[in-house]
């Protein structure tokens, strides 16, 4: 009796290792890097955080489905004004101006030097400005700057070419977002006959590398025209319209035209916008800029601000004297801070990112 007692004793004790030991080796081998944060140690801010970013409904969201906003500053051309786009100006624009977008605009009508007069060139200055932005944890917009040449569809092979080139290259890159066309303009455009069916076309030719990203697709009438997107939308996910104003010219009817497509669930991003005439130069409208301000951020709207240049002009940040380096001796050039050439407009817009 005494030894069979015994004996389930020993086998008890026998099991309960067994199971420790198991135990232990199952908690070793499930064990990861993954240390849960407090909320503070969490960057909200980065993209590895945000990661691709998406839309549902009218919303913008990061990749959790959170809303998010993005802001920042837009490069004038960058054939024109390439040198103050260094590494140190985007950081201390990430750093101390709190932007978390940089738009590219590249220029594609040739007769201004653009893309299809130096296609090479301009990818270079391209794929350079978005190292930058890996580096800096920053979104990075690829504007395909259409203007002059009005009509999306006069490059369009050259289009499908770049960004498939582009979305190669940045197939597992969250940080690049891609707009199709800047401004598509021209009394004889249409969003239907035109923009919509180039649209397309470059959504299939993106989406062909890249699943993720998000596209900006511009709207007719230098961007203003963003009813006829919304009562003929395309039907694709991941894609925001855009809809620019400059606040000397474009006041309350375009925000009803936002709120129209906002209500019909169709989402909007202000990628460029200005506080001088829709010319970029001239006087400065600052009451009319605050009432756009006001108004984007009641309704959560990403902007981007034009533009990050020294061009003698009244949407320009910098003053024409602005040189990014000076040179110390033969061999060591030095940053200069763009705080200290700030224009009237500058002070303004950099008040309100840090607002
Ligand atoms: C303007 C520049 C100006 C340049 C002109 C033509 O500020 O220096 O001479 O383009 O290339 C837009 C365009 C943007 C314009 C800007 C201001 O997207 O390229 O830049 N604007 O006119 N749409 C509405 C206004």
């Amino acid at each position: 009796m005494i030894f069979s007692m015994k004996k389930i004793i020993i086998g008890i004790i026998l099991i309960a290792i067994i199971c420790i030991i198991t135990g232990v080796i199952y908690m070793q081998n499930n064990k990861t890097d993954y240390q849960p944060k407090s909320e503070e140690q969490i960057d909200k801010n980065s993209i590895k955080y945000n990661g691709w970013l998406r839309t549902r409904g009218s919303e913008l969201q990061n990749q959790h489905g959170e809303k998010i906003q993005l802001k920042g500053l837009s490069s004038h051309g960058i054939q024109w004004f390439p040198e103050v786009i260094t590494y140190d100006n985007l950081k201390e624009l990430k750093d101390n101006w709190n932007i978390n977008v940089f738009r590219i605009a590249m220029y594609t009508d040739p007769n201004v030097d653009g893309y299809i007069a130096h296609p090479e060139e301009s990818k270079e200055q391209v794929k350079q400005i978005v190292e930058y932005a890996k580096k800096l944890d920053l979104y990075v917009i690829i504007d395909w700057h259409i203007l002059s040449d009005n009509n999306p569809q006069t490059y369009q092979e050259e289009s499908i070419k770049f960004f498939d080139e582009m979305s190669k290259e940045y197939s597992s890159t969250p940080n690049v977002l891609y707009e199709i066309c800047n401004e598509p303009n021209g009394y004889k455009l249409s969003w239907s006959e035109n923009v919509k069916p180039y649209a397309e076309e470059l959504i299939r030719t993106i989406r062909r590398n890249c699943s993720k990203s998000l596209i900006i697709i511009g709207t007719p009438e230098w961007c203003t025209d963003i009813k006829s997107a919304a009562d003929n939308p395309i039907k694709a996910p991941n894609i925001i319209y855009s809809c620019h104003f400059y606040a000397g010219t474009h006041k309350e009817l375009l925000r009803e035209d936002i709120d129209y497509c906002l209500g019909k669930n169709i989402p909007i991003f202000i990628s460029e916008c200005g506080i001088t005439n829709s010319t970029g130069n001239g006087p400065i409208y600052e009451k009319s800029f605050n009432e756009w301000y006001e108004y984007i951020n009641e309704k959560g709207l990403s902007w981007i601000f034009w533009s990050f240049s020294n061009k003698a002009e009244g949407s320009s940040i910098l003053k024409p004297e602005y040189k990014p380096t000076v040179e110390n001796n033969e061999e060591t050039t030095e940053s200069v801070n763009i705080n200290e050439y700030l224009t009237e407009t500058g002070e303004i817009v950099k008040s309100l990112l840090t607002k």
